[in-house]
């Protein structure tokens, strides 16, 4: 797929047409990268079948899917790096939404669920407990910067497998075996939810995607987003919400701050 190697270093709305300029190249090279990996006929009609369809073209459907999204695949991986690789002080971007002070004892999240009962509530140490994660890539902001981030916390997906979050029965999310068991997207907000995202279940159960509570070796500060934030190595920045306060998962189309604002909304890089 297509690289941002240079994000658009402008801002505004030439910003977002240089951002929309490049995602109907992608699309571009996506359809021919697609044509030129089908290969022979041969290949393609002898291969076995996945779902009654030969697996070529199974892929291929997937591949549009992703492509239709945004870019590429939701499972590809960002790239690590060694922790030394982290320089000077981390920077900061936007503080929407993190104006009031919260206290980490008294910090609640919340899970809830379109159209269901009250949801659930969580305290920080009930997701601390959960197996830690280090992860070390570039944290790529659409505004032209990036700089690679070292954080640490549990992924998103032991989260929602260890509490049965996120599907409709209850039941442990099998997003290969039972992908229809769960909700299409889900919204994450600050607590007053002036900032807040939607996510596709596959980029919220991507394995490079983790609730954190620490950055670069220190404990979350407020602009950074104490005491929980989301990171998404796969997406730009602007995904990445600062300060948890709210999870709903949900089959509507939740609204999502920067989408609203002319951006893309599926942000992969
Ligand atoms: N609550 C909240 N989260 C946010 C933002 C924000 O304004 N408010 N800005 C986003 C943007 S545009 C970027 S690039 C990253 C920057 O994260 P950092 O400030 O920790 O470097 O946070 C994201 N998360
Ligand atoms: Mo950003």
């Amino acid at each position: 797929m297509l690289e941002l190697k240079d994000p658009p270093r402008v801002m505004g709305d030439a910003a977002v047409r240089q951002m929309r300029g490049l995602t109907r190249r992608s699309l571009l090279v996506g359809a021919v990268a697609t044509l030129a990996g089908l290969g022979s006929w041969h290949w393609l009609t002898t291969a076995s079948e996945e779902d009654g369809v030969p697996w070529p073209l199974r892929r291929v459907l997937r591949f549009n899917e992703g492509v239709a999204e945004g870019l590429g695949s939701p499972q590809h991986l960002a790239p690590t790096f060694p922790p030394e690789s982290v320089q000077g002080p981390a920077r900061t971007n936007g503080l929407i939404g993190l104006s009031a002070a919260v206290e980490g004892a008294r910090w609640r999240l919340r899970v809830e669920y379109e159209g269901r009962g009250p949801g659930q509530t969580f305290r920080l140490r009930d997701i601390q407990e959960l197996p830690r994660v280090d992860l070390v890539t570039e944290l790529k902001c659409v505004e032209g910067w990036s700089a690679v981030m070292h954080f640490g916390g549990v992924r998103f997906s032991d989260f929602v497998a260890r509490f049965g979050l996120a599907t409709r029965s209850g039941r442990a999310a099998d997003p290969e075996g039972n992908p229809h068991d769960l909700y299409h997207y889900v919204y994450l907000a600050t607590p007053d939810e002036d900032y807040y995202v939607r996510l596709d279940l596959a980029s919220a159960l991507h394995p490079q995607t983790l609730l954190c509570d620490t950055m670069n070796g220190q404990l979350l500060t407020r602009e950074h987003g104490a005491p929980l934030r989301l990171y998404l190595a796969v997406k730009y920045g602007y995904k990445s919400l600062k300060r948890i306060g709210l999870i709903r998962f949900q089959d509507e189309r939740p609204p999502d701050y920067w989408a609203a604002r002319g951006y893309d909304w599926y942000a992969g890089l």
